[in-house]
């Protein structure tokens, strides 16, 4: 059995959620998955007092499959390839839902997103909401991370927009080429804590990435595993251990960041348009330009945007979109199974002797 306290897996994230699940199961040891191919993965664990990468390897018919930042529990055989147990359950999880429907998962065990932008065209507000919306529905602290800063003379502009998300939402000016920033970056990762990075395809979460561990990622973790680390720039996602600091994890741009979120998080991440709706003279007013409402005269003297506006209503109705489709889904799926049951009963009492 391995040491639960061993500093090699808290290096890793590693913290008491997990270990409390590890003792019922008698066997095996905990790995942390730190590169996704899929159906193939690296995971890592203590190997007598060091931290070691092993392979992971799944079928196509296997009935769960981890995703990137999972702890799982495993015994490595002769080979040196871990064999799959479980995987432990989450402290929780990045998703985001897909076009048709799914929710996707894209980490686990998430203490921390940095949700990165770029002083270029790409910068968005209304995309930062979304991931921020994101973030809190799925309960993991944001901070927006402003790359690329040495393109721009002037940041106030950017600061200036950046504050329309709220007083509460840290922000980091960086450039990946700026020593300092990258430091002061690093100070935002506390010592073992799990962040990862999203953001639009060509912010430079990669480079964010590589500027942060620098070569002490080969020391780290570069211990062979027969060939299975491959190229980064290959690997869809993975996650690095800073010495002293916590785990980063780096993933590709997803294209459409579709929202899954509660009524609570989305008055969360619009707080100031929730507020000025509570304090409309009216009851049951639509917001639409009545004259009286809270948002009219908000709108009107500036202290609400309408670009901010029209995105609260955005993703309120798609949150509400994807909750009534999966309502509907889960019924279905109740149905079924019901439908099921009675056939199985009806079976079993035909076939009984008389
Ligand atoms: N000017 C500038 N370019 C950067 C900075 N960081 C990254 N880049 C460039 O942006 C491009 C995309 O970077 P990459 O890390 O691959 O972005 P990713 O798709 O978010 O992982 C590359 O050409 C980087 O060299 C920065 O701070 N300043
Ligand atoms: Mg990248
Ligand atoms: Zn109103």
């Amino acid at each position: 059995m391995t040491n639960l306290e061993s500093d090699c897996l808290k290096k890793l994230g590693f913290n008491e959620h997990f270990s409390l699940q590890v003792a019922p199961y008698g066997i095996g040891q905990p790995y942390r998955v730190t590169e996704d191919f899929g159906l193939r993965f690296v995971v890592s664990g203590d190997a007598q007092g060091r931290l070691q990468q092993f392979n992971l390897t799944f079928s196509r018919k296997s009935e769960q499959v981890p995703i990137i930042g999972d702890w799982v529990l495993g015994i490595l055989n002769a080979t040196g390839e871990v064999e799959f147990i479980d995987i432990l359950q989450r402290a929780n999880c990045f998703q985001r839902s897909t076009d048709d429907g799914r929710v996707q998962a894209l980490a686990a065990n998430i203490d921390k997103l940095f949700i990165v932008t770029s002083c270029t065209e790409e910068f968005n507000l209304s995309r930062l909401e979304r991931y921020l919306l994101l973030a809190r529905a799925n309960r993991i602290a944001p901070t927006v991370v402003l790359n690329k800063a040495d393109l721009v003379d002037d940041k106030s502009a950017y600061l200036e927009q950046l504050a329309e998300l709220g007083s509460d939402i840290p922000v980091c000016m960086l450039s990946t080429v700026n020593e300092p920033s990258v430091t002061r970056l690093k100070d935002l990762i506390a010592k073992d804590e799990t962040c990862v990075f999203v953001g639009s395809s060509g912010v430079g979460k990669s480079s964010i990435v590589n500027a942060l561990t620098g070569s002490h990622q080969q020391l780290t973790l570069g211990v062979s595993t027969k060939g299975a680390r491959g190229s980064h720039t290959t690997t869809s996602r993975s996650l690095f251990v800073l010495p002293e600091r916590g785990v980063i994890i780096d993933t590709p741009g997803i294209r459409s960041v579709g929202v899954t979120a509660s009524a609570d998080s989305l008055s969360d991440t619009f707080e100031d348009v929730t507020l000025l709706m509570s304090q409309c003279a009216f009851r049951n007013c639509g917001h639409n330009g009545e004259r009286g409402c809270a948002i009219a005269q908000a709108l009107d003297d500036g202290r609400l945007t309408l670009r901010r506006l029209n995105s609260f209503r955005k993703l309120e109705r798609e949150a509400k979109f994807f909750d009534d489709k999966n309502t509907a889904l889960r019924q279905q799926r109740n149905e079924a199974k019901q439908r099921a049951a009675r056939r199985g009963s009806r079976e079993r009492f035909e076939r009984e002797p008389r």
